[in-house]
C-alpha cells in the first residue's frame, strides 16, 4: 500500500515538474511551411517569455477545412487574399485594433491599397508577403532548348511524355489560372466559356502531370524525383539557394499575383500576444530578416528599403513593372468558385 502511495506521489511530482517547465503563455500560429525565419520565432519567444506553437498548411482550402473542423484554437493564421474575404464572410476574423500595431506604418501604402480588393479598409488583415507563381526546373534533366520560350506550354511538351516528371501545385486557382492565362483569358474569369477553354489546355498538360502538390515538390525537383514543377517564387528561390542545378522562370504569357496576410481569429484565446507577434514581424529589421529568409517579396516598405541590392534587383523576387503588367491578382470569386473547384477536381481525378 505504502509503495503505491509513494509511486503516486512520484507520478504527481513528475506531472507538476513537467507543467512547470511548460510556458503558460502560448501563441498558436497556423502558417504555410517554410514561410517564417525560425530565428525570429525564437527571438519573439525570448522577448515575450512565451512559446509559439506553429503548425502548417499547404493550401488555403486545407487551412479553411482545418479552421472549421478542428477544435484547436489558433490565434494567427496566414490566408491568401481571396480567403481573407471568405473568412470575413464566415465571421471568423477579429477586426484589428491598429493602435496595437505600432509598426503598421512600415507597410507600403500602395500594397495596402491593393489589399483593399479583398479586405476593404484593411480592417481584418495585415499583408505578410506577396508573390508570383512560375515554373521551377532541374537543369540536369530539362534541356535549355525547352526553356528558351519561357512559356506555360512546356507543361504539355512531348519531351515529358510518359516520364512522370512534372508536377503542378495543389491549388485550384493556380492550376486553372495558369491554363486560363495560357488560353488568353483573365485569371479570374470563371465563365463557362473560359473554363471550357482552360479544360482543353489542362487535358493536354495533365497527361504529363504526375501529381498536384504544394509541399514535396520543393525537394523533389532538387533530388530529381521530378524535373519541372509549377512553383511559388519564394519556394523556388529557397531551393535554388541550396542547389545550383535548379532554376525558375516566370512565363511570358503572365502569371498569378497573390498576397498572404496575417489575421487574428475571433476565437483566439490570446489576442494580446497575437498583436505583439504581428507587430514584431512588422518591425523593419525583423521584416527584412524574414524577407531574406523566405525569399518572398515583402510588402514592408521600411524593410524593402534596407534590403540588399542583389535581393531588390532579383526579378524573380521583384519582377519588372512590365512583367507585373502581365499578371493578375487572384480575386475572391464568390459562388463562381464552384466552377473552378469542380474543374480542378475533374482534372485531378481523371
Ligand atoms: N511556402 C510558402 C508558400 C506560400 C504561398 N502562398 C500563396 C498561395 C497563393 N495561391
Amino acid at each position: 500500500m505504502k509503495n503505491i502511495a509513494r509511486l503516486m506521489l512520484i507520478v504527481i511530482m513528475l506531472i507538476l515538474l513537467a507543467a512547470c517547465g511548460k510556458k503558460s503563455n502560448v501563441l498558436y500560429v497556423f502558417n504555410w511551411s517554410d514561410y517564417i525565419n525560425p530565428d525570429l520565432v525564437k527571438q519573439f519567444e525570448e522577448a515575450y517569455d512565451c512559446e509559439v506553437r506553429e503548425s502548417y498548411f499547404e493550401s488555403n482550402e486545407n487551412m479553411l477545412t482545418k479552421i472549421e473542423s478542428s477544435r484547436q484554437a489558433y490565434d494567427i493564421i496566414v490566408p491568401s487574399g481571396d480567403h481573407v474575404t471568405i473568412l470575413v464572410q464566415k465571421g471568423l476574423l477579429e477586426p484589428l485594433d491598429k493602435s496595437k500595431l505600432t509598426n503598421y506604418g512600415n507597410l507600403d501604402p500602395q500594397l495596402l491599397l491593393k489589399a483593399q480588393s479583398f479586405d476593404p479598409e484593411n480592417k481584418f488583415s495585415v499583408p505578410y508577403f506577396w508573390g508570383i507563381t512560375g515554373l521551377m526546373y532541374n537543369k540536369k534533366h530539362v534541356p535549355q532548348s525547352l526553356i528558351e520560350q519561357k512559356s506555360w506550354s512546356i507543361l504539355g511538351d512531348d519531351y515529358f511524355s510518359g516520364k512522370q516528371k512534372v508536377t503542378m501545385l495543389e491549388d485550384a486557382r493556380e492550376v486553372i489560372g495558369a491554363a486560363l492565362i495560357f488560353a488568353g483569358h483573365d485569371l479570374n474569369d470563371a465563365s463557362e466559356a473560359a473554363l471550357a477553354d482552360a479544360e482543353k489546355i489542362l487535358d493536354i498538360w495533365d497527361k504529363n502531370i504526375t501529381q498536384y502538390d504544394s509541399e514535396s515538390y520543393k525537394n523533389e525537383v532538387a533530388d530529381g524525383t521530378s524535373w519541372l514543377a509549377q512553383a511559388y517564387n519564394g519556394d523556388a528561390l529557397q531551393q535554388m539557394a541550396q542547389n545550383s542545378d535548379l532554376d525558375f522562370f516566370l512565363p511570358v504569357e503572365g502569371s498569378s499575383l497573390w498576397m498572404d496576410n496575417m489575421v487574428i481569429l475571433k476565437s483566439s484565446q490570446n489576442k494580446e500576444l497575437a498583436y505583439k507577434f504581428i507587430d514584431f514581424l512588422l518591425e523593419a529589421e525583423n521584416a527584412k530578416l524574414n524577407a531574406e529568409y523566405t525569399q518572398y517579396p515583402t510588402p514592408n516598405k521600411a524593410a524593402y528599403d534596407h534590403l540588399d541590392e542583389t535581393q531588390k534587383m532579383n526579378e524573380l523576387i521583384y519582377p519588372s513593372p512590365e512583367y507585373l503588367e502581365k499578371c493578375t491578382m487572384i480575386q475572391f470569386l464568390g459562388e463562381k468558385i464552384r466552377g473552378v473547384d469542380a474543374l480542378f477536381e475533374k482534372i485531378r481525378l481523371n
